[in-house]
């Protein structure tokens, strides 16, 4: 089994989300956030799915919800209390997931 991953603090986590326009930091530190828009639920629904699978295989799990075309979701690691890097890996993969749905109904 993996280590568990080192808690980032609340500083390294704003410095981080100086490149990451969307995603929001929440009050407590201890979690990242962002809202997606899609052009209807096809579209979010895809977006979900291709999420899910690269957050299975790299065995960290977003928290989400989802109406019609809108994807809330938030990122924190259960195992460090906080952030880690795990959660900006995930961030990015949803970012990138998110760019590839323009074009697909986004
Ligand atoms: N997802 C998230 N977001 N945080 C975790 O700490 C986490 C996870 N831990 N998915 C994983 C699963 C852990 O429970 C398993 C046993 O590796």
């Amino acid at each position: 089994m993996n280590p568990a991953p080192q808690r980032l603090d609340a500083a390294t986590a704003t410095a981080r989300l100086v490149h990451m326009p969307g995603w929001v930091l929440a009050a407590d530190g201890l979690s990242i956030s962002r809202q997606y828009v899609f052009a209807d639920f096809r579209a979010a629904f895809g977006f979900m799915t291709q999420v899910a699978l690269a957050a299975e295989k790299a065995d960290h799990h977003p928290e989400w919800f989802n109406v019609y075309n809108r994807v809330d979701i938030r990122l924190t690691t259960h195992d460090a209390g906080g952030l880690s890097e795990r959660d900006f890996s995930l961030a990015a993969v949803a970012d990138a997931v998110a760019k590839q749905m323009v074009g697909q109904g986004a």
